[in-house]
């Protein structure tokens, strides 16, 4: 009797043990890892110590290959309104700026703007300033800082209540392309000696531009790019990305998220201090190899802001060009490019 039991219990065992085994074979397959039980079932029967791990190598995700965001598809409304970043893409109807007054009025902030008028571009002055005090951040604080190397040019506009304009000097160059290439450098430095004081958000615009609509809280953000408005409707291959591996700006083909436009970028003063000293330093690394990125700081604008993300994003309506096409999506100008012979302007 003694012996029919034992017999019973060790084929109960058995079959216990391998079923468990063949079924543990099964699942270990679907697992990302595997591995053996440290004892098989029934230790009195296999005592054997089974142990190692098989990693299953997990495909990883490439997020750099992320798909493009496209501004005109989405559905159910036709705007994309945040990134894949989550950064909120700001346009005509996806904010409420009475509400966004009542927000932001309280917090009594200053809104610095750099512009640089070299040489004949400071016959856009008068447009810019004037345009901006109709419509630019009506009620704030604003300091307009304005680098040119012709401070006699700057026209005697009148200014509302709580703003002011500081002319500040600069060399001319003889290349457009260095005047233009140099705003980075002397916007990070005014920065350090001097506007970190001063303002809270700083806004680093062209000149040669003029406001059209209200300009309001909605663009305030730690880090803002604008969309270019000749390239927020193609693939990001056809972007005008530096694309020579030599360059501190290079993009690859399947990198970039919208392209940005070189006329309009800002956020919090210390962000915007970062973000120009951090393309000054990659501009100086080029000019030391001796190659000129395609679009200048525009290229190195736009290769920064795909490293360090904006946490805000404009429509191209607040760096519009009047000589495009308007999509009915995209409503509103806010801030418009001027029609004008760039040769003679740069000769
Ligand atoms: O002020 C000058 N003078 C120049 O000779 C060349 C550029 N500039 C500044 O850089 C102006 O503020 C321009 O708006 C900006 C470069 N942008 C442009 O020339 C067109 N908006 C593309």
């Amino acid at each position: 009797m003694h012996r029919r039991r034992l017999a019973l219990g060790l084929g109960f065992c058995l079959l216990a043990g391998t079923s468990l085994s063949v079924l543990w074979v099964y699942l270990e397959n679907w697992l990302p890892v595997s591995y053996v039980p440290y004892y098989l079932p029934c230790p009195e029967i296999f005592n054997m110590k089974l142990h190692y791990k098989r990693e299953k190598p997990l495909q990883p995700m490439v997020w750099s290959q992320y798909p493009q965001p496209k501004l005109l598809e989405h559905r159910p409304t036709q705007l994309l309104t945040l990134t894949p970043w989550l950064a909120p893409i700001v346009s005509e109807g996806t904010f409420n700026p009475e509400l966004l007054q009542h927000i932001y009025q309280p917090l009594n902030l200053t809104i610095g703007v750099t512009v640089f008028a070299v040489g004949k571009y400071t016959h856009f002055i008068q447009s810019f300033l004037e345009s901006a005090e109709e419509f630019f951040m009506r009620g704030y604080r604003v300091h307009y800082y304005i680098f040119t190397d012709n401070p006699a040019a700057i026209p005697g506009i009148p200014l509302g209540p709580h703003r002011l304009l500081s002319s500040i000097p600069i060399q001319g160059h003889s290349h457009w392309e260095e005047t233009s290439m140099r705003r980075m450098e002397t916007i990070s430095q005014h920065i350090a000696k001097r506007a970190h004081r001063e303002v809270d958000y700083l806004f680093c615009l062209d000149v040669d531009m003029v406001f059209q609509n209200p300009w309001g809280p909605e663009t305030l953000g730690d880090l803002v790019a604008a969309i270019h408005p000749s390239y927020y409707a193609v693939s990001r291959q056809q972007f005008p990305y530096e694309r020579r591996r030599v360059s501190t700006a290079f993009v690859a083909d399947s990198e970039g998220d919208f392209y940005y436009g070189g006329a309009v970028f800002g956020g919090q003063v210390a962000r915007v201090y970062e973000f120009t000293r951090g393309c000054h330093m990659a501009i100086l690394v080029d000019k030391a190899n001796g190659i000129m990125a395609a679009w200048r700081e525009e290229s190195h604008l736009n290769r920064h802001f795909i490293s360090n993300k904006p946490s805000k994003v404009l429509s191209p309506k607040y760096l519009w060009d009047d000589r495009k096409p308007q999509p009915p999506s995209l409503k509103l100008i806010r801030f418009s490019t001027l029609d004008k012979d760039i040769s003679c302007l740069r000769s």
